[in-house]
């Protein structure tokens, strides 16, 4: 048995039950193979098992008043996976479906993304079993207030650095922010995703959903090809889809469909942005009130149906496992020539077996999403600069970055002999930079 495949062994056996975790360390690990048989080394410092056990886990209570005066308890999380080449970096997700596993699965997607974006942080997630739906925004602000009445006391500017993920939006990181800076006596850049009143930066609400196309461009570019008049699914309609989707119409695409957890809409005519804006951004209600506003669109309850309808490109951008093998299969039986992940693991490792098999273009979560990520290090750098730079100067920033992961990925999995294997390439980019700075740490 190799390295890898032992500790991937290993990893299963004494985090059991952890299938999320086990999925996203299965892929990583099984693309190391030839890095790790470059860097005989590497299995002397047991530099495998520490780059996938956390550094530290910490778990703990968030009690809270409802509105009815109900006390409520909910799970609180945060992974602060590893620090090797920045303080630990990543957001934070509430829903009903958080646990440890989910958490540590994204914990360690965020290390190489973080890599990846070139910029000085390490890899972190946290988050709540917390459910947003429903709530009103008193009971959003108690959650928030007593969830970072513990956490203040493990994050901090240059320690560890939470941001927005699933049901963690601008309302969320505000009031998160005003009791760390309550608790604490300091206006530090302790989270990303800020209001533009007290430090955030421009472009931070777009940066994944754009950065998601713009490295589908360029590597449409490569190609000799772009997304003018390109049919375009988009599943979800939060952060990331809302912006993945007006992006994608503004360079040409048309983009049919989107949906949330309920169902999908389908607009032949084209999805009207500002519609979902509203109904999503403010008035936070059902993706089907879509299809009563919008003539000639429908709606379909159930979201599987979504990936059956022909397109040029598959933008997954709502959740892990939204595509499986049925789902990828038709994706490519119907021409699908991009897929390119906005959400975390959106593919199963059976989905992505199919479009690796087939002729499209597979740009993985962790090179195609890190845009958001990656302008949140810009946040990070305009908080300690004392600085703000224009909209224009972010997303060029932005932009660029994008453009040199996915030249970046494309070099990796070219130097190792798997062109345009994506997966290998982005994890293998990822893994060298953070592999060095552990290896010149010692045994820590
Ligand atoms: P939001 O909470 O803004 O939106 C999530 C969207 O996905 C909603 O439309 C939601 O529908 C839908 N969704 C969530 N769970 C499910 C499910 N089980 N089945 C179907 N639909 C579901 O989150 P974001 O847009 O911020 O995040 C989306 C994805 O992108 C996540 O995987 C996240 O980890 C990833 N990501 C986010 C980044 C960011 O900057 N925000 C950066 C990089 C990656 P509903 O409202 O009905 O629940
Ligand atoms: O998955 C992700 O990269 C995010 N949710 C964004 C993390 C961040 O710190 O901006």
């Amino acid at each position: 048995m190799s390295y890898v495949q032992r500790v991937l062994e290993e990893l299963k056996a004494k985090n059991p039950g952890e299938t999320e975790f086990h999925q996203a360390a299965t892929e990583i690990l099984l693309t190391l193979e030839p890095v790790i048989n470059a860097h005989p080394e590497y299995e002397k410092a047991a530099l495998l098992e520490r780059f996938t056990e956390p550094e530290r886990v910490i778990l703990f209570r968030v009690p809270w008043v409802d509105d009815s005066g109900k006390v409520r308890v909910n799970k609180g999380y945060r992974v602060q996976f590893n620090s090797a080449i920045g303080p630990y970096k990543g957001g934070l997700r509430f829903h009903p479906s958080v646990n440890l596993s989910v958490i540590k699965f994204l914990g360690l997607e965020q290390i190489l993304k973080n890599s990846l974006t070139s910029l000085p942080i390490g890899g972190g997630k946290g988050g709540s079993d917390f459910d947003p739906k429903g709530k009103s925004d008193r009971e959003i602000m108690a959650f928030c207030q007593s969830f970072m009445t513990e956490l203040y006391r493990h994050v901090g500017a240059d320690t560890d650095v939470p941001a927005g993920d699933i049901g963690v939006g601008a309302r969320e990181v505000g009031y998160l922010f005003g009791q760390y800076k309550r608790i604490c006596n300091e206006h530090v850049g302790v989270l990303t995703g800020r209001g533009l009143s007290y430090g955030g930066s421009l472009i931070r609400k777009e940066a994944t959903g754009y950065g998601l196309v713009y490295m589908t461009a360029e590597a449409m570019k490569m190609r000799g090809d772009n997304f003018e008049g390109k049919t375009v699914l988009v599943s979800g309609s939060g952060n990331v889809a809302i912006y993945a989707c007006e992006k994608a119409q503004q360079l040409g695409a048309k983009v049919v469909a989107m949906y949330d957890s309920n169902g999908y809409i389908y607009d032949p005519n084209g999805i009207q942005i500002e519609v979902i804006k509203q109904l999503k951004e403010v008035e936070r209600v059902r993706i089907k009130e879509y299809a009563t506003r919008v003539p000639g669109s429908t709606y379909t309850e159930g979201c599987k149906g979504i990936w059956t309808i022909p397109c040029d490109v598959a933008l997954p951008c709502a959740t892990q496992n939204e595509i499986d093998e049925e789902s990828a299969k038709y994706l490519v039986k119907n021409g699908v020539k991009y897929v390119a992940e906005g959400a975390n693991m959106p593919s199963t490792l059976e989905a992505i077996e199919v479009f690796q098999k087939s002729s499209a273009v597979f740009l993985p979560a962790k090179a195609a999403n890190a845009g958001g990520v990656a302008t949140s290090a810009l946040e990070m750098a305009q908080s300690s600069g004392r600085l703000f730079w224009s909209a224009e100067e972010v997303d060029a920033k932005l932009k660029t970055i994008m453009i040199n992961i996915y030249h970046n990925m494309d070099n990796a999995a070219k130097k190792y002999g798997y062109e345009g294997n994506y997966v290998m390439g982005a994890n293998i980019a990822g893994f060298e930079k953070v592999a060095d700075a552990m290896m010149a740490h010692g045994i820590v």
